[in-house]
């Protein structure tokens, strides 16, 4: 074991990462596990999800595979309105059922931190049942959860042409009782032609800024409505999607130091055929997240190890930005500066995987070589 690889754990935390022969005095009683030279990374993080939500959407796929596009199927009220529908008719204890297996799913490729997000009530107290649906996922299962505000997700039916009004008596109001009960980490909001325009984002934004909750954005995913430069002037920790973003939008997310969090899972399953503009982000030096955006319209997918596959195969990230995508990245989209690294101080969240060098975690489709999870220092 002399020149091999070594970290050391205490209780939750990292406590030293070096070579076996360089370990200092003092470590040398400590239980070891030999890993067999596999690769260890950080526990992935993936860092923009929808996982709690009701019912499914399996209808609307097929509408979709005969023709019809997601924003029609969204126009025609189906779509997010459609899961809302569902999840209004839903206890909390019903939705935390719901997402379990969906949970697990990731739970076994080794995640160890996930965002979850509301938008699914578009009411007060089906937000709220979200957001404290996905804050007991945390209670069942050995995973850290970090919860998001999408109010402004879409206008439910009852505001219909009254979206202003959805956004002032209802959304911002939701968000001000929901930071109220501790049960929100960040704020998002959907800017698209189908959901909300910069200006009403911009009202939600500040009442975020106003309770001291970061915000992030769904921009750019079906058109270019400027919503990742809007939400960078809010020291945005993220903006999601962004086929759709021009050279304004990719240098103000510089200078403002925002993630891109690429979502492979929905580009695909709409059939987009405009690209993020990888090579755009990475010549200006923005950090790139992956995620799943597992929810049941528009990404169906519990796999973050598919979504790095598809980031790689898709849109041509390398292996290692797919691996950084779903670790230091992803924990940098959340505003966690001690995870998503394996470094002295770092929580102990690893996965060890039956692989020899990362691209393998990308390459395969459909496989999870995953041989250890280790959460908070436990296996
Ligand atoms: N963009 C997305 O990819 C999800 N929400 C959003 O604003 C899709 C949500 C859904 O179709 O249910
Ligand atoms: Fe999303």
């Amino acid at each position: 074991m002399t020149g091999e690889d070594t970290i050391v754990l205490m209780d939750d935390m990292i406590a030293w990462v070096g070579l076996f022969e360089d370990l200092p005095v003092g470590y040398e009683d400590a239980p070891v596990s030999d890993l067999g030279g596999r690769l260890v990374t950080p526990g992935l993080i993936d860092c923009h999800t929808h996982l709690v939500f009701a019912g499914d959407r399996a209808q609307e796929f097929e509408m979709r595979l005969q023709g019809a596009s997601y924003e029609e199927v969204a126009r025609a009220g189906g779509g997010i309105i459609s899961t809302v529908t569902a999840t209004r008719e839903t206890s909390q204890e019903g939705l935390v059922e719901a997402a379990l297996p969906r949970l697990d799913r990731l739970i076994a490729e080794g995640v160890t931190t996930i965002e979850i997000k509301s938008g699914y009530g578009l009411d007060h107290d089906v937000e709220m049942r979200m957001l404290r649906a996905a804050r007991d996922l945390e209670r069942l299962r050995p995973i850290a959860i970090k919860t998001t505000f999408l109010g402004a997700h879409a206008v439910p039916p009852e505001y219909a042409d009254r979206d202003d009004a959805y956004i002032d008596d209802v959304c911002i109001p939701t968000l001000q009782a929901a930071h109220a009960e501790g049960v929100v980490d960040a704020v998002d909001a959907f800017c698209e032609g189908i959901a909300f325009q910069p200006a009403q984002v911009a009202r939600v934004f500040d009442a975020a800024k106003a309770l001291g909750l970061p915000v992030k954005i769904h921009a750019e995913q079906l058109s270019n409505l400027g919503g990742a430069a809007m939400a960078a002037d809010y020291g945005a920790l993220s903006a999601d999607h962004i086929e759709y973003i021009d050279l304004e939008g990719v240098t103000a997310m510089a200078a403002a130091g925002s993630v891109a969090v690429i979502l492979p899972g929905a580009y695909y399953t709409l059939r987009e055929t405009r690209m993020p503009p990888i090579a755009l982000l990475r010549q200006h030096g923005v950090p790139m997240a992956v995620a799943t955006d597992a929810n049941p319209g528009s990404s169906p997918m519990t796999s973050i190890l598919l979504a790095m596959n598809m980031a790689a195969t898709l849109f041509r990230m390398t292996p290692e930005e797919t691996l950084i995508g779903v670790t230091r990245h992803a924990a940098q989209a959340l505003g966690l500066h001690d995870r998503g690294m394996i470094l002295p101080g770092m929580r102990a969240d690893l996965a060890v995987w039956d692989v020899q060098i990362p691209a393998e975690l990308s390459y395969r489709i459909g496989f999870n070589p995953l041989y250890k999870r280790i959460y908070g220092g436990q296996l």
